[in-house]
């Protein structure tokens, strides 16, 4: 306490200053990119970026730790190691100058990489980081400036390079004839507060601008889809209707939803198109009306993430309403050497999908219709592809615009450049729903239920096995079709005790689910559901 102007400030308020100037920054920034297009916004790219230079297991970590709130927890962890860099600029800028406003203008250049290099990117891009370094660096300087009351050089040693802290040293300097007078602590605080208060409040105006610029959310209430050329038929007896049973078809509110989109691509129909090219005899583009105006099917197909566990949720089953991605490219007419489609959403992202599999007779549609509404926005509006038997990654681009026929020893789909299978078969599973694991239950007849899949081989069979007792044959609900999962029930007669329930699928092909063991990566999870009940 003996240097007093000194102590208070050693630290804390230089730190204050750091995150009061980038909070500031950062909202006028989030403004700026809700005029030049949200998908510009700095923590976005940041985000976007990080999440397309993480390895595969840094995906799969935060798919097994958050779920589907992956994209939350980025953001927030973005969010607080930018606080930590701001403390850390605002104490730099005060003791190292001009180190500070370096770090911040490097921060502002990481974003502004970021926003340059995302696909689709426009001159303006990097407009919103630059506001975020310069407003920041800006408010800063005011807030320090409000630490140290200037010197001015011919006062002796505080020269322009010398830091705050030195000008504020000299300021208390007995020798001096007229000190200025110390800081204000309160006034200080006043004017971070008021800095990182209009930070708050621009970030806040910027998403009621985006959300009320959101006119993607308007024009898709509006589309009225056109009546289906065949209609998809759900037998009343595909769902057992068992309590804690995922339902035959997935609402579009459950649908588990897997991206990369950190901000979700807002795409209107009336802008959208797809061009098929390549290795083509002809190149062909189709428009939404154009689209629109062909004869569409709906078919009920099961969607399914290759980095789904054994037992969890990233599966899905709903009616898409599309038309035969087979019939565009028989327009196209692909050449001989052509084995693969890469398939370019309007975000950049790639899948590659053999070609085989898009020209034969299954179901591989461009849907534009999910349960009976538009496609949700979040799940691909306006168009996305739906391939029955392949895992998401190589088939099921979402915001789809463009389809390149090519071969697969010519171009690298996104995951497949991430260590992960360049084809991805779904793989034969099941699981158990119901009990949940731990679950205590009376003794006597248990409901056991799950569903199991193998999407474009169909299932013939579930069996369930008690503690290491003998497979049992479960009862099968009807299949809407070898593209969709089946739910499966068994009714099991439980002693009391503690019992280990396990669950293997049979595909129509006869193959039976391995119990062994293997992670999600590289191309899709198995081994067997199993959980554990109590039984009074
Ligand atoms: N544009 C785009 N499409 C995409 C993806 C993506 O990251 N970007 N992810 C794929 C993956 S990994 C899966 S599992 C499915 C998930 O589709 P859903 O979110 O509608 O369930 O979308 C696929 N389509
Ligand atoms: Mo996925």
């Amino acid at each position: 306490m003996s240097d007093a102007p000194r102590t208070p400030t050693r630290w804390v308020r230089p730190a204050v200053a750091g995150i009061a100037a980038v909070l500031f920054g950062a909202g006028l920034g989030e403004l700026a990119a809700s005029i030049v297009g949200p998908e510009s916004g700095p923590f976005v790219v940041v985000g976007s970026l990080l999440i397309d230079l993480a390895p595969p297991w840094a995906k799969d970590a935060a798919i097994a730790l958050f779920g589907t709130g992956d994209k939350a927890a980025l953001l927030t962890g973005i969010g607080l190691v930018v606080i930590v860099l701001a403390g850390a600029a605002g104490w730099l800028e005060w003791r190292r100058p001009p180190w500070g406003r370096v770090l911040i203008a490097a921060l502002g250049a990481v974003g502004a990489l970021a926003a340059a290099t995302r696909a689709g990117a426009g001159m303006l891009a990097i407009v919103p980081s630059a506001v975020v370094a310069i407003a920041a660096i800006g408010a800063l300087g005011v807030l320090l400036r409000r630490l140290a009351p200037f010197v001015p050089a011919a006062a002796g040693d505080a020269g322009a390079e010398a830091s705050v802290e030195e000008r504020l040293a000299a300021s208390a300097d007995p020798a001096r004839a007229d000190p200025p007078a110390p800081p204000d602590r309160r006034a200080f605080f006043a004017w971070a507060g008021g800095a990182a208060a209009i930070g708050v409040l621009a970030a806040l105006g910027a998403s009621a601008l985006s959300a009320g610029s959101r006119a993607v959310t308007a024009v898709r209430e509006a589309i009225r889809l056109p009546k289906p050329a065949t209609r998809a038929t759900v037998p009343a007896s595909a769902e057992l209707a068992i309590d804690g049973l995922a339902p035959v078809v997935t609402p579009n509110a459950e649908f588990y939803r897997i991206d990369t989109a950190l901000s979700v691509p807002q795409v209107d129909p009336a802008d959208w198109s797809l061009r098929i090219h390549g290795l083509v005899e002809r190149e062909v583009t189709v428009t939404w009306d154009e689209l629109l105006a062909l004869p569409l099917e709906e078919s009920v197909t099961t969607l399914t993430c290759v980095s789904n566990e054994v037992g969890g949720g990233l599966i899905g089953n709903a009616a898409w309403l599309g038309y035969p991605i087979r019939e565009l490219l028989a327009r196209a007419a692909p050449t001989s050497d052509a084995d693969m489609v890469l398939s370019r959403s309007v975000d950049g992202f790639t899948a590659s999908t053999p070609l085989p599999v898009l020209q034969d007779d299954r179901n591989a549609i461009l849907a534009v219709g999910m349960n009976g509404d538009p496609l949700p926005v979040e799940h691909g509006f306006p168009v996305r592809m739906v391939v029955p038997g392949l895992y998401g990654y190589v088939s099921a681009t979402k915001w789809v615009v463009d389809l390149e026929v090519t071969r697969f020893d010519r171009a690298r789909a996104y995951w497949s450049d991430r260590g992960w299978s360049e084809r991805g078969p779904i793989k034969l599973s099941s699981r158990i729903d119901v009990p949940r694991q731990g679950q205590s239950v009376a003794a006597g007849t248990v409901t056991v239920a799950g569903v199991a899949w193998h999407q474009h081989t169909g299932i013939a069979g579930v069996e369930v096995q008690v503690d290491d007792g003998d497979w049992r044959a479960a009862t099968l609900a009807t299949a809407i079709s070898i593209d969709t999962w089946v739910q499966w029930r068994y009714d099991w007669d439980a002693a009391p005790g503690s019992h280990t329930l396990r669950v293997r699928a049979i595909g129509a092909d006869g193959e039976v689910q391995t119990a062994d063991v293997a992670p999600v990566a590289p191309d899709g999870a198995t081994g067997l559901d199993e959980l554990t009940v109590e039984v009074a």
